[in-house]
């Protein structure tokens, strides 16, 4: 395996896979401080209480639009795919482009390039990538039509089969179904030429048109979107969007409550 570069000052930098995911432990830890200690109850209660969608202090929800960059921006992205091999619950993303393909390893605040090592960048690329969910970590990838299997080794490779390709993949849809606003109600994200548009499901009301007001209307594509993923990117809670247009950019969902709520 090749080493890894040395990331210059600035870039984001991993983290490690044990440390825990603990928001609010720099103000537990402010509570534990002699000085604070008869006051900390209250704080900390009203900490947790402002935590909860409805909060008067919560932001109203945002998708904020990001290109996910490979190397640099002047590949044409085919597809991609989101996988979590080391299943700490951030997810790495799996490029096709028209030169090879890529794999982007999610670190504190985005993506870096991690195909060293990943076997990826030695096998043909192709225009279509598709996860066999049930079955590990092995992708379908379609080349000029022709499906063939990249199987995972386990320890974070891809190799192909070596079984003959075989004719057709499976369908692509470009709406997915997600819960964006945390109400327990699955809303929709619909990929639409070279924009997402995204509706709201609201309990007592027909379905809301949120693109705007949840500033999805910021992302255009430079091509047709060709795929739409919802999951959650980062593995902070809350269900963001990933498409594929040419390019990949995510749409990384801030947490917050419905505007419909708010206004
Ligand atoms: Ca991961
Ligand atoms: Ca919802
Ligand atoms: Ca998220």
């Amino acid at each position: 395996m090749s080493p890894r570069p040395r990331l210059p000052s600035g870039t984001p930098q991993r983290r490690a896979a044990t440390t825990p995911r603990t928001p609010r432990e720099p103000l537990i830890r402010l509570l534990s401080a002699a000085p604070l200690r008869i006051t900390g109850a209250f704080v900390l209660a009203f900490a947790l209480a402002c935590a909860a969608p409805g909060c008067g202090g919560a932001p109203p929800l945002a998708l904020t639009p990001k290109p996910l960059r490979l190397t640099h921006d002047g590949f044409f992205v085919h597809d991609a795919a989101v996988i979590d091999p080391d299943r700490d619950g951030d997810m790495d993303v799996v490029a096709l482009t028209q030169e090879q393909i890529y794999y982007m390893e999610h670190i504190e605040g985005g993506w870096l390039a991690a195909t060293a090592g990943t076997g990826l960048a030695g096998l043909p690329t192709g225009q279509r990538l598709h996860p066999v969910m049930a079955e590990g970590l092995d992708f379908l990838i379609e080349r000029d039509g022709v499906v063939s299997r990249l199987v995972y080794s386990g320890i974070g490779s891809w190799t192909e089969a070596e079984e003959p390709g075989y004719g057709g993949g499976p369908e692509v849809s470009m709406t997915v179904a997600a819960d964006f606003n945390g109400d327990g109600q699955d809303d929709a994200a619909t990929a639409e030429g070279r924009r997402v548009r995204i509706v709201l499901t609201q309990p007592d009301g027909p379905p809301f048109e949120a693109t705007s007001l949840v500033g999805a209307d910021g992302l255009m594509l430079p091509a047709a979107a060709r795929r739409l993923i919802a999951t959650d990117l980062e593995g902070d809670g809350d269900t963001d969007l990933l498409v594929v247009g040419g390019r990949i950019f995510v749409l990384i969902n801030n947490g917050g409550v419905s505007p419909t709520a708010t206004q």
